[in-house]
């Protein structure tokens, strides 16, 4: 299998990928306030890179549960000085997180590799036609709701059933406008309109969406279903964001996103080297 847009070509079997993330938000759930400075940001994603990130995940709006919508002309102001930058200072690809189609347009024309689409259930097939006409690579990710609702009473019959025909649902209708299967990445969006009890039964059977036959990405990094389990808050949440990824790199998932980029780089090394020694011993 392989992962391929504009300016990449990722070939799996091969190590896990880390998506970096930096939020240029005042108000994102973890990092917002801290980077809203373009130099700031800047030395931020040369850090991640440095940790070990594969790719850069910038985002100019908070999709934490209740945040405030951001209109287009503010979503660009805070992403555009900052994915300019990066497009021409950083060796690894830029992703763009974004529901918009147009900041997502204009990111790949300041050489943007690739969509992190959280609202991959739009019914607007503009975002899919302008991946399409850049061959960027396109993460997908299922919400149930939107994010100033989608806590208030997230509902299921079978949660793991649901979000997976959902993934397979999008990408027939995002081939039928001309992104390729190998653009794309499928993402179940820990968090997203989900209880406790489906963020955990969709960790215990990730598995499951790698039948659709396309890399899946995890995002656990400091969410709040972490502090649920253990008691922790949102500074305290790396173990317990750890063992998800580990366990899901096990499962075959080929992606994390984190804020925490040198400690899951390590973590997933170490699982790949243990990995590597399956068989029999000499
Ligand atoms: N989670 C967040 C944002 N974007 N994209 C994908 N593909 N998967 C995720 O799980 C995901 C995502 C939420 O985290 P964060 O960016 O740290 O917070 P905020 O939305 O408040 O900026």
């Amino acid at each position: 299998m392989r992962w391929s847009g504009r300016q990449f070509d990722f070939q799996f079997p091969r190590p896990a990928l880390v998506l970096g993330i930096l939020n240029v938000t005042p108000d994102s759930f973890s990092d917002g306030g801290l980077y809203l400075d373009p130099g700031l940001a800047v030395e931020r994603a040369h850090r991640l890179v440095d940790e070990g990130a594969d790719l850069i995940d910038v985002g100019g709006e908070s999709t934490r549960p209740g945040a405030a919508p951001v209109d287009e002309v503010e979503e660009l102001a805070r992403v555009v000085p900052v994915v300019e930058r990066l497009c021409r200072e950083l060796k690894v690809p830029v992703s763009i997180d974004t529901r918009k189609a147009s900041v997502a347009e204009r990111c790949l024309d300041l050489g943007v590799a690739v969509v992190n689409d959280i609202g991959a259930n739009r019914g607007d097939p503009g975002m899919w036609r302008i991946v399409a006409r850049h061959r960027a690579g396109y993460i997908a990710m299922h919400m149930q709701g939107d994010p100033q609702t989608m806590q208030t009473r997230p509902a299921y019959g079978d949660v793991v059933d649901e979000v997976a025909a959902f993934l397979e649902d999008r990408l027939g209708k995002i081939e039928q406008w001309g992104v390729t299967p190998d653009q794309v990445v499928l993402d179940p969006g820990i968090g997203f309109g989900k209880s406790l009890d489906h963020n955990l039964a969709l960790l215990a059977h990730i598995n499951r969406f790698r039948s659709l036959g396309r890399p899946v990405l995890l995002g656990v990094s400091r969410k709040s279903f972490l502090g649920r389990v253990l008691g922790t808050v949102e500074g305290e949440r790396l173990p317990g964001a750890l063992a998800c990824s580990v366990w899901a790199a096990a499962q075959g998932v080929q992606l994390f996103r984190t804020h925490d980029v040198a400690p899951t780089v390590q973590a997933l090394r170490t699982l790949e080297a243990v990995s590597a020694s399956l068989g029999p011993v000499s």
